[in-house]
């Protein structure tokens, strides 16, 4: 029983640990970060890991062009089926050029906002790239490794170091977790 106890002191606070780390960031985006493009996207589309809370103005998508001017002329909507899924639409006529797609959501499931930038390029004359698409993968699940998807150094290893803390954090947790869950046994007995 004192075992059972600790595994669960220690399940415990990895999964608490997990949730708070995890905000409702972009899992899936289109066009990916880094896409090239030959004509101008119809909307953006991002995938949340966590659902977002219905608020008005808490979540958004703000297109802004090179200058820094922003294309967007609506707010992004949540998916009425799907409270993960936040899009906003873009006008028809944008021009080539580079853009910075400038997200913030409010977690339904904790509470904590989150922000942060993709880029795309509209070029009608390179090469297409479909840029990366997906963003970040379930803690737990399994899905493509690391050393099978290379992220692009597009906007930097912060993901990576990123990675390596949570690993390292989660572990040192899991183990205080099985300290308390023994403290706790003790004192039944
Ligand atoms: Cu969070």
């Amino acid at each position: 029983m004192r075992w059972l106890a600790a595994a669960a002191g220690g399940l415990a606070a990895l999964g608490w640990f997990a949730a708070a780390f995890a905000h409702a960031e972009p899992e899936r985006a289109t066009p990916g970060d880094g896409a090239v493009l030959n004509t101008p996207p119809g909307e953006i589309v991002l995938v949340m890991t966590q659902e977002m809370a219905r608020q008005a103005g808490a979540n958004d998508i703000d297109v802004l062009d090179a200058q820094g001017n922003e294309v967007t002329r609506e707010p992004a909507v949540i998916d009425p089926a799907d409270r993960r899924r936040l899009s906003v639409r873009l006008p028809a006529d944008l021009p080539p050029g580079e853009y910075v797609v400038r997200w913030k959501t409010l977690s339904a499931e904790d509470g904590d906002t989150a922000t942060g930038e993709l880029r795309f390029r509209v070029d009608p004359s390179a090469a297409p790239e479909r840029g990366r698409e997906l963003l970040k993968e379930s803690m737990l699940g399994g899905g493509p490794t690391p050393a099978a998807v290379p992220p692009p150094a597009v906007t930097g290893g912060a993901g990576e170091v990123g990675w390596v803390l949570v690993a390292a954090v989660g572990a040192v947790l899991f183990v205080f977790g099985l300290g308390a869950g023994v403290v706790f046994s003790r004192r039944d007995t």
